[in-house]
């Protein structure tokens, strides 16, 4: 097991030092520079807590206290599975601040993921809340701990059985951060790529701090800002992009709302006169259904950022006339390259693109499959190098080979034209995945899952157009013996342990895949052949 690293060419490094980008805070120091400046201003609203800046310092450096008389050491990583609660915050400057590393793990993740994320990142902790959305998360911890070797500590929010409990965590709490250099590798996030199981982002306290600073400023966060952290605290969005650490960064206001959806939210921004926040398009189409008949005073809204997927065009342009805010559409990635429409940019530009790069230093290609650069307005293959975009995965020599070109471009996958002034518009996706409702869904990892089932002989897993999620997943079946069903291969799915977003929308069966002469033919051909056989022809609905 490997210390995760992250390492740009030195003289990429000089120059993202000497312009200003990279300033030598860590997430530690971060925490004391917070208290300091901002003490009494009130930092977070999550359930019945209201922080102050000092109260959350306190509480993160008794948490730090807590996880080093664990005996976990400066550099190690701590699993965090938490979702939106005062004690995701507590937790995570916890750890920054006792030196170790964080591994972000969706609320929504199970057995399958958090076993595969635990042993991959070399976990020797593990953090969860006992339930969360009608999930008991004792016995996956149990699990964990019987069958990563590693993994040597569960910490509970809430009722914590055997466990240690978040709350007895710590004492008097560390007087100062454990010191880390600031071109290290602070937390490890998860990609939502394209290929098998989730793969780990190394992001290093100053490539992810600039983001977070960059983000605010263009953003136009300051400390009367209240930001309503709506979607999965662990997401690289609400995180940074501006995110709870963008509105913390200036001393503003987090609210934590415990779900997106709109009886929850609405409250919470008429109750704490929240300003801004971001969601996936398929929330937002729900909020603008929502928002005329609620009886919730949204007025406080200045900002709604939307990204995760592409957020067409006609949704777009409802955004100010039903909601009343500035639309802000986000186009980033847990990888890094983040995109912002500017909020005084002009209406067209806010509504038909995904915004431009945050930094001057963001180098952006568009090239067509050879590699040519394409003309301006053309659709082109996105690769990206920066100040804040990773130049490789966590352990993963392969991907990295095809995931990266050799001068340290990150292939996104996405498919873009751009516009004059460097705006980016999104047109699709050349990599296997799906993209639901923003959460992106290796077809690999789902196509794992079935083949496993006995009465499966082949699957191949597309994405459907769906009006409201974006894509749904579509998996088509070729049985072996046997007569199995659409019901019991989603059940034998969700019992092999995955996240419910990941089990198939829908299932077609099929008598057998196209093969050629050599062979079979690659997935992606595979999968674009029985998209046109089967479901250009609405033999699937
Ligand atoms: C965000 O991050 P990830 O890592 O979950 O997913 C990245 C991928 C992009 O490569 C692109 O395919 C898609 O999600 N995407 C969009 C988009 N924003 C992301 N596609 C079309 N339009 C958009 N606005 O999803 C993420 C990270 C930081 C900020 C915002 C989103």
């Amino acid at each position: 097991m490997s210390i995760p690293r992250q390492i740009w060419p030195e003289s990429f490094e000089r120059l993202y030092v000497a312009n200003g980008h990279w300033q030598g805070e860590t997430f530690g120091r971060m925490l004391d520079r917070l208290e300091a400046d901002f003490g009494e201003r009130l930092a977070l609203v999550a359930g019945e807590a209201r922080w102050s800046y000092a109260e959350l310092a306190r509480r993160a450096r008794v948490a730090a206290e807590g996880f080093a008389g664990l005996g976990l050491a400066p550099g190690e990583r701590v699993l965090v599975q938490l979702p939106n609660r005062a004690e995701f915050l507590v937790a995570v400057f916890g750890l920054f601040y006792a030196g170790l590393v964080p591994v972000y793990a969706l609320p929504a993740h199970r057995e399958t993921e958090v076993l595969h994320l635990a042993a991959k990142s070399g976990a020797r902790a593990y953090v969860i809340a006992d339930r969360h959305d009608g999930f008991d998360y004792l016995p996956l911890a149990r699990k964990v701990l019987a069958e990563v070797p590693g993994v040597a500590h569960v910490i509970v929010a809430g009722a914590a059985a055997e466990f240690t409990a978040f709350d007895g965590l710590g004492d008097q709490g560390l007087t100062a951060p454990v010191p880390r250099n600031p071109r290290e590798v602070a937390f490890l996030q998860i990609s939502g790529g394209s290929t098998g199981l989730p793969k780990l982002i190394p992001r290093t306290h100053d490539d992810y701090l600039y983001s977070v600073r960059a983000s605010a400023e263009i953003c136009g966060l300051n400390a009367e800002s209240v930001y309503l952290c709506a979607l999965p605290a662990a997401h690289n969005f609400p995180m940074s992009s501006p995110g709870y650490l963008g509105v913390l960064h200036v001393g503003g206001t987090v609210v934590m709302s415990p779900n997106p959806q709109p009886e929850v939210a609405f409250r919470l921004i008429a109750e704490h006169g929240v300003t801004i926040t971001g969601l996936v398009p398929p929330l937002a189409l729900l909020w603008m259904q929502a928002a005329p008949r609620s009886k919730h005073d949204l007025s406080s809204l200045q900002v709604l950022g939307v990204g995760g997927a592409k957020f067409i065009p006609e949704a777009a342009a409802r955004v100010r006339p039903t909601l009343g805010c500035t639309l802000q559409q986000v186009f980033g990635m847990a990888e890094g390259l983040v995109n912002y429409t500017r909020l005084d940019d002009p209406e067209d530009i806010i509504i038909n693109t995904q915004g431009r790069p945050i930094s001057p230093d963001d180098e952006v290609l568009v090239l067509d499959d050879d590699g040519n650069p394409v003309p301006e307005g053309e659709p082109g293959n996105l690769y990206t190098r920066g100040p804040y975009t990773i130049r490789g995965y966590h352990e993963e020599p392969s991907a990295n080979a095809r995931s990266f070109t050799p001068d340290g471009f990150y292939r996104t996958g996405d498919v873009v034209r751009r516009l004059p002034g460097g705006y980016l518009e999104v047109r699709g996706r050349a990599g296997d995945h799906i993209n639901r409702a923003g959460e992106k869904i290796s077809a690999e990892e789902v196509e794992d899952h079935l083949i496993a089932h006995e009465g499966v002989f082949d699957a191949a897993v597309v994405a459907l157009p769906d009006k409201f999620l974006g894509e749904k997943t579509c998996a088509f079946v070729v049985r072996a013996e046997g007569e199995v069903q659409s019901k019991d291969l989603k059940a034998f799915v969700r019992d092999r342990g995955i996240a419910e977003f990941k089990v198939p929308d829908q299932i077609v069966f099929v008598p057998a895949f196209e093969t050629t002469a050599v062979g079979k033919v690659s997935r992606k051909a595979l999968r674009a052949a029985l998209k046109d056989t089967y479901l250009n022809k609405g033999d699937a609905a």
